[in-house]
């Protein structure tokens, strides 16, 4: 497959100022190798935490301060892992942005919920409904992950977990507890591991990335597709505005050739006086 390069992304943003979006989707569909993983969330809602225990790896900061400062990724079992500052850790909206810029690249998105927090709050609802929209738009598949679900005692949990469903409805949600999992797998205790609910979330997860090149490959066309009618536009009127260069540039040509003929012409009547 033939990758945009930065020139033309640049030339193509001239061209189609109200189609930035779509373009940067585009020339992230054609760099990425491979498939990418995004948490997205609050911070302190264990998005770092539920990517190393993913990956089996301690890669990200943890924290119970303010940690992750910027978008980090991390190849692992073919899969690039990101993780992202929480969204409402600044004030000038610095750490949306970059989040904004890792879910263009995103085949998955995680939003990440701590299941102690309650219900959740209307930013990390309008969130939810950005990424549907998103999902729809663009085709990145997108997950809601309730973690430290060991922190809520029952029957809490289950009340809560209900009342999340109905915040989001149209977003399939998975249960998880980091702490259980990492130590079931310690103590060697499957149901601790599997009240986890990790491996069952890395399953679901290897499910959505099987599907990734043939969704990348169906999302590019769709949106070359929509660029070429938004293209055809911009270029008819570089077209026409070619054309009337052109026909400006003759008739000055003309009107040059005319003035010289003249010149000549009163040059030699000057000669033939002499
Ligand atoms: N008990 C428990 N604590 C967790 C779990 N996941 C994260 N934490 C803790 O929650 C805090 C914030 O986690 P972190 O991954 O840094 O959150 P982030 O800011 O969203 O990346 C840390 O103290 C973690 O140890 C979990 O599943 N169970
Ligand atoms: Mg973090």
């Amino acid at each position: 497959m033939q990758k945009l390069d930065a020139a033309t992304l640049a030339t193509l943003h001239a061209l189609l100022p109200q189609a930035r979006t779509e373009l940067d989707r585009l020339f992230a569909l054609t760099q990425a190798a491979a498939p990418v993983v995004t948490v997205l969330g609050k911070y302190n809602h264990g998005k770092s935490t539920l990517l190393n225990t993913l990956i089996g790896v301690e890669h990200f900061k943890v924290a119970d301060v303010r940690e992750t400062r910027e978008v980090s990724s991390h190849e692992h079992d073919g899969v690039c892992w990101t993780d992202t500052p929480g969204l409402d850790a600044d004030v000038a909206g610095q750490d949306d942005a970059l989040a904004h810029n890792a879910l263009r690249r995103s085949d998955l998105c995680l939003l990440v919920h701590a299941i102690d927090a309650g219900e959740l709050d209307a930013e990390e609802r309008a969130l939810g409904q950005r990424l549907l929209a998103h999902q729809q738009q663009h085709g990145c598949a997108v997950l809601l992950v309730l973690t430290r679900i060991t922190e809520q005692p029952e029957p809490q949990r289950e009340t809560v977990i209900a009342r999340i469903r109905d915040q989001l409805p149209d977003m399939p949600l998975c249960a998880v507890s980091a702490s259980s999992h990492q130590r079931g797998l310690r103590e060697h205790k499957t149901g601790l591991r599997r009240l986890g609910g990790i491996d069952a979330l890395r399953q679901q997860i290897d499910d959505v990335l099987a599907f990734s090149t043939a969704r990348r490959q169906s999302q590019r066309i769709a949106l070359i597709d929509r660029l070429d009618d938004q293209l055809g536009v911009p270029l008819d009127q570089h077209r026409r505005d070619l054309r009337r260069a052109e026909n400006h540039l003759q008739q000055d040509a003309q009107r040059f050739c005319a003035a010289y003929i003249e010149l000549a012409r009163k040059a030699q009547r000057k000669l033939e006086a002499i």
